[in-house]
């Protein structure tokens, strides 16, 4: 299919893939296409990403781990708490890694194959480089991975470890470590594989489609938790791109939800503004969004104003009663990912939805620390049935 890049600022246009960011104006880049050549159907039939290979800008075979299709689950206790009539948790953590990035990485380790890199490289706060590990070693290339010290969850990190990815942990934080393999990928060529990349959001806004191809339309709302804000400029476009095709006929309100200690794009839409200013020290325990400088902020306050949806902010307990209640549908997650249903139960809501889709971002079993810490340990007992039935 026919694409090019261009600038979101200056609409500088650029046909060459190997480039991040604006050489003019430093502005970020996305992929347009030429529509001409779109021939997937959205009839709810073998839902998974390639099933929308024709606005993928891959010139080559894909590497693939069979992502996407993930299940929407109709959650009626969540729904029946936040008096809207229609709930349903898009549960990314079924990806093969066990997060959304997967839909990123199979794009991005894609073009890196295809661009003939000999090795990728990304900042994380863990999701993106246990994603990025198993999709390198599928394409068997090389991986290097940066990450705040101490600060990755035990699942994540086993990931990037197993899956062989060079592994560095920093006295830093994460926005210490983005700019570090930002300027290690011009430097030594090393392909970028954050959200940055405009090529791995291409593979994110999948789950627009996604959605639109299972439920038959486009819901009121779209609940997202933010970090580097990538997604839910991802799931936007990929919404954007639906209308102009004819395939839905609104675009849904895009609610971007931020943890109080890691807000700066929920500050900069109370104050009305088109970017953010960075926070120094980002402190939640959803570590996977403890993002004070998020790269994709002005993309996603456009898509927040575009769709005149909102960004709320949650407290770390907010997402923790929210990972719970995830957990009493049936439905695992880690912190970060609950806190787009802990967005959808704080009463600052004033829309009127009807039915509207929670992202649930990372699978519970990437925190086992968290998880255990806010569940508590199984009691310990003599092994006899006199003990046991005891408890019961
Ligand atoms: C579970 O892995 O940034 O707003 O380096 O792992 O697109 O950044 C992870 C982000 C939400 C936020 N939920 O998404 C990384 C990283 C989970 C995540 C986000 C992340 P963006």
């Amino acid at each position: 299919m026919e694409y090019f890049l261009r600038c979101i600022e200056c609409g500088n246009i650029y046909h060459d893939d190997l480039i991040y960011t604006c050489s003019k104006c430093n502005g970020l880049l996305e992929v347009l296409f030429d529509y001409s050549e779109v021939e997937f159907k959205l009839d709810g039939k073998d839902i998974w990403v390639w099933k929308y290979r024709d606005l993928l800008p891959v010139r080559i075979d894909p590497i693939t781990l069979r992502e996407g299709g993930t299940p929407l689950y109709n959650v009626k206790r969540i729904a029946e708490k936040s008096g809207i009539s229609r709930v349903y948790v898009k549960h990314e953590g079924l990806n093969p890694s066990g997060s959304f990035k997967d839909r990123g990485m199979t794009v991005g380790i894609t073009k890196a194959v295809e661009l003939k890199m000999r090795a990728v490289i990304c900042a994380s706060t863990g999701n993106t480089s246990a994603s990025m590990a198993m999709y390198a070693a599928r394409a068997n290339i090389k991986a290097i991975v940066i990450l705040p010290a101490r600060k990755v969850a035990a699942g994540k990190l086993a990931q990037a470890l197993m899956h062989q990815a060079r592994v560095i942990a920093i006295k830093g934080n994460f926005d210490r470590a983005l700019e570090i393999v930002r300027d290690l990928s011009l430097k030594r060529k090393f392909y970028l594989l954050n959200s940055i990349n405009p090529f791995r959001l291409e593979g994110q806004k999948t789950i627009a489609y996604e959605i639109v191809d299972e439920l038959g339309h486009s819901p009121d709302a779209i609940f997202v938790p933010v970090g580097n804000a990538g997604n839910i400029s991802a799931i936007f476009k990929g919404f954007v791109e639906l209308k102009e095709l004819g395939f839905i006929d609104e675009l849904p309100k895009m609610i971007g939800v931020q943890a109080q200690g890691a807000n700066p794009i929920y500050k900069a839409y109370v104050e009305g503004k088109e970017s953010i200013e960075p926070l120094k020290n980002p402190e939640t325990i959803a570590t996977a969004i403890r993002i004070g400088n998020p790269v994709n902020a002005k993309k996603a306050l456009r898509a927040v104003y575009k769709s005149k949806g909102m960004v709320i902010q949650v407290s770390d307990d907010e997402i923790v009663e929210a990972q719970k209640m995830l957990a009493k549908e049936g439905i695992g997650v880690e912190p970060a990912s609950a806190a787009s249903v802990a967005g959808l139960l704080k009463d600052s809501l004033d829309f009127n939805l009807e039915e509207v889709v929670c992202i649930a971002t990372g699978n519970l079993l990437k925190d086992p620390d968290e998880v255990i810490s806010i569940s508590g340990k199984p009691v310990e007992v003599e092994a006899t049935i006199n003990s046991i039935e005891k408890l019961l």
